[in-house]
């Protein structure tokens, strides 16, 4: 009984002590953002919201924030460097405790990731990577391998390559549309692509321009295709939506898209699904922007101190027409 009122009297004097802490803190900080207890303030810089897959990891990424009770301050760069660098000081401004982001383009990062690196603010780098010779100015790198993801794409034209010869002269002619110029997916995905496919000299990309990752972009790059290019037997699209722009431009030019063209993209997002479903996307390589869990995890880890890994890679698939149909009523985006 002794006992137990000591330690009922110590706990309630731990607990004021705790309370005095916190209003010392918010006094000192004169900030009402002030951390309670154990929250944790993550700033988060994404990219936009140009695409399918942009829109479900953004969800991702708030809906886990709310589960893990992250405090998510979020800000959206509509596909500019300049405005994530302004959020990222932002972050660094208001004393955040981690700071994630995807990176519109792989660099010119390091000024802005050494200012939260002197606050003494961890980065992780999440979905897209940065191109810096200093690994220090981020905590983990967490996302897709894109360059493994190209040579998918890349493995089923030339796996498929018999049947992707549309127009039945020996050569199988494919036109490509980049992503967002400077983009690690962009990068990567070309670099894989173009990796696989040398292997079989039939196959040739005649042009390459990029469509920005959106599915106007897609369509307009298209359009300029079907009327510069000849003999266009296939296309391989960076993303779902631009290939879901592309498909647009190819019924309205009178080809039937699927057949005439064949069409590989990478995303797997639900528009895209369907599209490949109703047989007018032959092959999509997944790209899971479901990371928002795991990043969490992430941050959490890392505001305590903890070791994580430098790289953590998503695990990903790959659909075919009929493994399309399968899927799409147990897709979560
Ligand atoms: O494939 C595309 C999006 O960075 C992996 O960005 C991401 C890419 C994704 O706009 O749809």
């Amino acid at each position: 009984m002794v006992a137990n009122k000591f330690l009922v009297a110590a706990s309630a004097i731990a607990l004021s002590s705790v309370a005095l802490t916190g209003c010392g803190n918010s006094g000192d900080s004169g900030s009402t953002e002030s951390k309670k207890g154990d929250s944790i303030t993550m700033g988060f810089a994404q990219v936009g919201a140009e695409s399918g897959w942009r829109t479900a990891n953004t969800k991702s990424i708030q809906e886990s924030a709310k589960d893990a009770a992250i405090n998510l301050k979020f800000s959206d760069a509509q596909q500019k460097q300049e405005n994530q660098i302004k959020a990222i000081r932002s972050y660094i401004q208001q004393k955040v405790d981690v700071i994630a982001f995807s990176p519109v383009v792989e660099t010119g990062w390091d000024t802005v990731l050494l200012e939260a690196k002197r606050a003494h603010i961890p980065v992780i780098l999440t979905d897209r990577a940065v191109d810096s010779k200093d690994t220090s100015l981020y905590e983990s790198f967490l996302g897709s391998d894109f360059v493994a993801e190209g040579e998918k794409a890349g493995q089923w034209l030339v796996d498929n390559a018999a049947d992707s010869d549309v127009n039945g002269d020996g050569k199988i002619n494919v036109v490509q549309i980049e992503g967002t110029t400077g983009a690690a997916p962009a990068i990567d995905r070309k670099e894989g692509f173009e990796k696989v496919i040398a292997s079989d000299p039939k196959i040739k990309v005649i042009a390459s321009q990029t469509g920005d990752f959106t599915r106007d972009g897609g369509k307009k790059v298209m359009e300029s295709y079907l009327k510069s290019q000849k003999g266009i037997d296939v296309l391989f699209a960076h993303n779902d939506d631009e290939g879901l722009g592309a498909i647009e431009a190819i019924e309205a030019a009178g080809l039937t898209p699927g057949k005439d063209i064949k069409i590989i993209t990478i995303d797997a997002v639900h528009d895209g699904m369907q599209a490949l479903a109703d047989g007018k996307i032959n092959y999509i390589v997944e790209c899971s922007p479901l990371l928002g869990p795991q990043l969490m995890d992430l941050a959490k880890k890392v505001v305590a101190g903890d070791p994580v890994e430098k790289r953590i890679v998503t695990e990903e698939t790959t659909f075919t027409q009929d493994q399309a149909k399968a899927a799409l009523p147990s897709r979560k985006y």
